[in-house]
């Protein structure tokens, strides 16, 4: 079928918590066109790269079309009533508390409602928790510790309106690329400046004014600073203060705390209060940086403490906002989707609100007590307390602190039910039943954004296979499970009916969480809702909290919460010295089952990497493109290094994104200790301390390949190019006949082979073609091999001229790795643009080349590279 004169479809991009609005229109033969929304208010048409490459990956490859039972494929009614048979008699055997649901923040509201109501309602545990565990729960502990509820102030509108915008542990340029966007145009407009506060140099500082390079985990000694400033030279709002409780004693112990822990300069310090104290209207965004900690709760107090102090809460173009990553992140923490919330932001620990909630679900019991929150939740898995577990949505045994561990404790629980959208996840590996979900633009729902936004997600394509809606797989184990009434759901509608009517009674006890005036939605006004910002009630849409002073306390005050900085949990010692930050790149999405699939998003940085800073690359001998590997007391890594300044002496960082499924031994979290906030239960998946070697290879390789590549040697990682694959290899042993070993390893052996072959030397060239075409081609050498990747990546399955070089033929030119994903343009063309017509600035190079002019999720690394490339010429 051709879309071609189809409508397009409203619906909200499946990645961020920015929520962008997408119009979609199928383009046949299963393919999608994508542009973004001009009418959505998160981002009024734009899209970052992701969002624009969805098109790529929305393909049937490496779906899971049917039911699985041990690896087998079945149909539903075996697969369900299995599931639903196994938690009964694992309840009915060791009591509710032996089961538990591991989800995430990628569920839609309806989906994590269903999932909830079923845990907290039916099976009578609180044993549910979710990813955001690793992602938000500092946060919302934060949130209820100051304001009495798990409020986000304010309003994306705040950062066209801000003079000054604080970026805390936040890579926004790469992490949330559309609301970048939108502060980079009110830099341009009204002159915003920008401070970074990141250990690291990221692409985010790249349009910043000031960047505070702090040491890892000081935040709250350096909001601690800026609280102890804030009242020294009184800038408390003193009308402001009357809504507050504990100033005092929140500003005598910031004023003990130890400022010198953050490691920064005087002057930079200053000037960063300066700044602070003399800009009303400033916004602090923080994110992983101060989530992911073991002061993590703390160090989100410190900082809405300044905002609170200062009365810069809530009011157009100022307040502390705590932007979600997931698209659902804010949804889930909305039905309650924690371990230790209720629904709709009622309190597990409140009778009154549990017996609302109970009458109005008709459950026997809601359980009083919190149940296990992540970590301890597989740490319970592995010790064999829970007997039955629950995965949707989320690939713990990659992402899970401890992965290694997880991923153990998994397979050996007795029973373990996955729902995904492919087999091929490192957790879907070790389950005992797979269950096929219909993926982003084949189900309907909604989500809601960073600042309170709720959009629909709508369907476009159909659900391939026997794939299933995650609520209605929920739903059917209910019922089976004995509980028909309560999950008796004919469709999302009535789901998010349910939902918005519990809302209400949330409200009725004072609650910030009411969308009751949505509560009667018709199944067709839901069908056509637009974006909206809650709170939905008959008195109020949307809008801002706080700056009435009111909050949700019983006594109606914030509360300043006195805090203490303190240091990572793990210090570096002479076994494991360095320490291990980690994070996101620009163009993949956490365990890459989605992004990898798009040629355009494998392009930008295809192989995982660790950042070492020179002298730490010095003293361990290791030089530029060596492969590391990374050990500590949890696991291990090998990866390539980069060596560059932008991480400080000391510290790595490595990406989170690689899995088994994509390269031989880079899960990172096999790294990360199990380390966790003691309020908020969260990871400190930033500071795990490692040690470092040199990986000595026999052999380093680099392949293309037309089918995909099955690798079994000591190193490999590999990704999708436009018509193949590409691998990087390395290997301890040596290999004697390489035509052959490249017969095997692309399973090739009556193609044509054209060899070079320096036995002395340890080299070896092999191009294997069938008919003209080539199929696959090896690059080895016995040091990391030094060839023109990204020319070569564009030769499977073409005729190509002479790629036994390696090296680009004279006649073509060689764009070198890919910037700009929208439009393919490589690092080679912008600097050779730069250099041979005089381009000054992102605009030109726009103007010049198209980079950076579609998503501009590449311009902040555009203008490095512009100034990178302007200082060479200047010191030539
Ligand atoms: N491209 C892309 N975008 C995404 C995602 C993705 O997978 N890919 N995932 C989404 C999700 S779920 C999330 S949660 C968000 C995360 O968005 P971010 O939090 O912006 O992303 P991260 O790269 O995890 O971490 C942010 C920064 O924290 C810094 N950091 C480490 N330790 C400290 C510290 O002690 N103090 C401070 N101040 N900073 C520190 C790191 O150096 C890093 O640059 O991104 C969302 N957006
Ligand atoms: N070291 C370290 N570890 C981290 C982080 C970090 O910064 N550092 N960040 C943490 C954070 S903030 C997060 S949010 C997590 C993310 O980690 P995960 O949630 O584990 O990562 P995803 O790859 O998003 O997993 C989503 C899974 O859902 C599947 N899926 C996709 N669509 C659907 C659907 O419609 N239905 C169902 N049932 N399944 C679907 C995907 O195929 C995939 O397997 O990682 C955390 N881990
Ligand atoms: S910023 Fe990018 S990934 Fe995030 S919602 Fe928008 S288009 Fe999607
Ligand atoms: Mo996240």
């Amino acid at each position: 079928m051709d879309g071609a004169g189809l409508p397009e479809t409203k619906s909200t991009c499946p990645y961020c918590g920015v929520g962008c609005g997408v119009l979609l229109r199928p383009s046949g033969e299963g393919g999608l066109d994508v542009r973004g929304d001009p009418d959505h208010p998160a981002n009024f048409g734009r899209l970052c790269s992701k969002g624009s490459a969805l098109g790529q990956t929305v393909g049937l490859e490496h779906r899971l079309l049917a039911p699985q039972i041990g690896g087998v494929e079945t149909d539903w009614d075996t697969a369900l009533d299995l599931v639903a048979e196994r938690f009964k008699s694992a309840i009915a055997q060791h009591g509710p508390d032996s089961v538990a649901f591991y989800v995430s923040g990628q569920l839609l509201t309806e989906d994590y409602y269903v999932a909830n109501k079923l845990m907290k309602g039916f099976i009578g545990s609180a044993n549910i928790d979710t990813n955001s565990r690793l992602c938000m729960a500092s946060s919302v502990a934060g949130h209820k510790r100051a304001f009495g509820s798990d409020t986000v102030p304010g309003t994306y509108e705040d950062l066209d309106q801000a003079d000054l915008v604080v970026l805390v542990g936040s890579n926004l340029a790469w992490c949330h690329p559309v609301l970048h966007q939108r502060l980079l145009q009110a830099r341009k407009t009204r002159g915003t400046k920008i401070v970074v506060v990141d250990p690291r140099r990221t692409a985010s500082c790249a349009d910043a004014d000031l960047h505070l390079a702090l040491q890892p985990g000081s935040d709250a000694a350096l909001f601690n600073g800026l609280l102890t400033q804030i009242a020294a030279r009184g800038a408390v709002d003193a009308d402001y203060a009357a809504n507050l409780s504990g100033l005092e004693a929140a500003v005598a112990s910031a004023t003990a705390d130890d400022l010198t822990a953050t490691g920064l300069p005087h002057h930079e310090l200053r000037a960063f209060f300066d700044l602070w104290i003399n800009t009303p209207k400033v916004v602090t965004i923080y994110s992983q940086g101060v989530n992911q900690s073991t002061t993590g709760t703390d160090k989100v107090n410190a900082i809405l403490n300044c905002h609170l102090a200062a009365g810069r809460i809530g009011k157009p173009g100022c307040g502390p906002f705590s932007v979600t990553g997931q698209p659902n992140a804010m949804g889930g923490r909305e039905v309650g989707g924690l371990a230790n919330m209720l629904a709709c932001h009622l309190d597990l620990e409140n009778a009154d609100h549990r017996a609302a909630v109970r009458q109005f679900w008709g459950a026997d019991t809601v359980p009083s007590a919190a149940g296990l929150k992540a970590v301890d939740m597989f740490s319970a898995v592995a010790n064999g307390r829970i007997k039955a577990l629950w995965i949707i949505h989320t690939n713990p045994a990659v992402s899970m602190p401890d992965a290694d561990a997880v991923r153990d404790a998994i397979a050996a629980c007795p029973f373990t039910v996955v729902s995904d959208i492919t087999a091929q996840t490192d957790t879907a590996r070790v389950a005992d039943v797979l269950l096929p979900a219909t993926a982003w633009a084949e189900k309907e729902g909604t989500v809601t954004n960073s600042d309170r936004t709720i959009s629909r997600q709508r369907r476009v394509l159909p659900a391939p296979g026997l794939a299933r809606d995650d609520w209605d797989i929920l739903a059917e184990v209910g019922r089976r499970m004995g509980f028909d009434d309560a999950f008796d759901y004919a469709n999302p509608a009535e789901i998010f009916r349910e939902h918005a009517t519990l809302s209400g009674i949330a409200g009725q006890f004072g609650r910030d969480y009411d969308i009751s005036a949505l509560a009667d939605i018709s199944d067709a006004a839901y069908a056509a809702l637009q974006p909206t910002r809650w709170p939905v009630t008959k008195n109020r849409i949307g809008g801002r909290f706080f700056a009435d002073g009111r909050f949700f306390h019983a006594d109606g005050k914030a509360r300043i919460i006195a805090v203490t900085s303190r240091p990572p949990a793990t210090s570096p010692t002479p076994d494991s010295p360095f320490v291990l930050n980690t994070g996101r790149l620009r163009d993949q999405w956490h365990t890459m089952t989605r992004t990898a699939l798009s040629p355009r998003l494998s392009g930008h940085l295809p192989e995982p990497f660790v950042d070492i800073h020179p002298k730490d690359a010095a003293s361990l001998g290791i030089s530029s493109s060596d492969l590391v590997s990374l050990r500590n007391a949890h696991g291990r890594a090998i990866l390539r290094a980069r060596i560059t300044k932008d991480v400080q002496q000391g510290q790595f960082f490595a990406p989170i994104h690689w899995t088994a499924e994509t390269a031989r031994c880079a899960r990172i979290d096999a790294l990360v200790a199990p380390a966790t906030d003691p309020i908020s239960g969260q990871p400190e998946s930033k500071a795990s301390t490692v040690s470092a070697t040199r990986f000595q290879a026999a052999w380093y390789g680099f392949a293309v390949s037309k089918a995909e590549i099955t690798l079994d040697c000591d190193y490999w990682a590999k990704a999708r190019v436009p018509q193949g694959f590409r691998a990087e290899l390395a290997g301890r042993n040596r290999v004697d006949d390489w035509e052959a070993e490249a017969r095997r390893i692309f399973a090739a052996p009556n193609a044509t082979a054209a060899c070079v072959i320096d036995a002395a030397g340890g080299a070896a060239r092999v191009v294997l073609r069938e008919g003209d075409a080539l199929v696959a081609a090896l690059y080895i050498a016995r040091q990391p091999i030094a060839v023109m990747r990204d020319y070569l990546a564009t030769l499977p399955g073409t005729v190509a001229a002479d790629p036994l070089s390696g090296r680009v033929p004279a006649s073509v030119p060689n764009p070198g790795p890919t910037l700009c994903s929208c439009f393919a343009v490589g690092v080679n063309t912008i600097v050779t643009a730069i250099e041979t017509e005089g381009l000054l600035s992102v605009e030109d190079i726009g103007a010049a080349l198209g980079a950076g002019t579609n998503c501009g999720s590449c311009r902040p690394e555009i203008a490095d590279l512009l100034s990178r490339t302007r200082l060479k010429e200047a010191a030539e």
